[in-house]
């Protein structure tokens, strides 16, 4: 069986064969990764458990008195989306959002009104976000300018565990949504609306730039990009 070939064209999970358990922990990864890059993705491949190689998948449900939430995401996925909820204007931004980010949405969104139910889609999309990570290594950062006619909104974010939001939005409760979306996924989020004046571009191009920026930011890296994690090479 040729698992080299494997690892070069997807990022599928390879089959598990009789090999003894590797550890599981979260984020763990052989230290001399970047020293022995291509004997160590044919080892990863074979034992199937390194982060490399998991699906990036998430499903949540989330139900108050409020509201009632289900959520599917694939960040590897190609923008497919399935979305029901009550505010047809919800719909078409999470439709948008999933099909700027390529990760496939599946959503299903009942509420009491409408405060809750976009506050709690973004709460339930920022958790899956950050479930389907997992702890792998990704470009982490990016920043990215989207026009819509008269609407010119810019995203950058930083997919690390400070959260932190600075939200341009001309509407009070999509402001709410960027900013409980990116508490949940526990990422720095700014978005400025740079020029604009019809308030629906502006939010719709807030969830174009997002959705194009988490894009580039979950983009895989073999190796963190933090210094704090460099790996030494004498
Ligand atoms: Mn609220």
């Amino acid at each position: 069986m040729d698992v080299s070939s494997n690892v070069k064209t997807s990022y599928t999970r390879a089959p598990i064969i009789s090999y003894p358990p590797l550890p599981k922990m979260p984020g763990w990864r052989p230290p001399f990764l970047t020293v022995f890059k291509e004997p160590l993705k044919r080892v990863c491949a074979i034992y199937g458990t390194v982060d490399a190689m998991a699906n990036r998948t998430a499903a949540i449900e989330r139900k108050t008195r409020e509201t009632q939430i289900i959520a599917e995401l694939n960040l590897d996925g190609s923008g497919k989306f399935d979305v029901e909820c009550d505010i047809q204007f919800l719909k078409h931004m999470i439709e948008t959002f999933s099909r700027y980010s390529n990760i496939d949405i599946k959503l299903r969104a009942v509420g009491d009104n409408d405060h809750h139910l976009i506050e709690d889609v973004g709460i339930t999309l920022g958790k899956a976000f950050a479930q389907a990570l997992g702890g792998q290594p990704i470009e982490r950062m990016c920043t990215k300018t989207v026009v819509m006619d008269d609407a010119l909104v810019l995203t950058s974010l930083d997919i690390v565990d400070r959260p932190y939001a600075d939200i341009d939005c001309p509407d009070p409760l999509y402001h709410h949504f960027f900013r409980s979306f990116a508490m949940s996924a526990g990422i720095t989020l700014h978005i400025m609306v740079i020029r604009g004046f019809d308030e629906h571009h502006i939010i719709e191009a807030g969830f174009k730039s997002m959705g194009l920026a988490l894009k580039g930011a979950v983009v895989r890296r073999d190796s963190e990009l933090s210094t704090k994690d460099k790996v030494k090479v004498n």
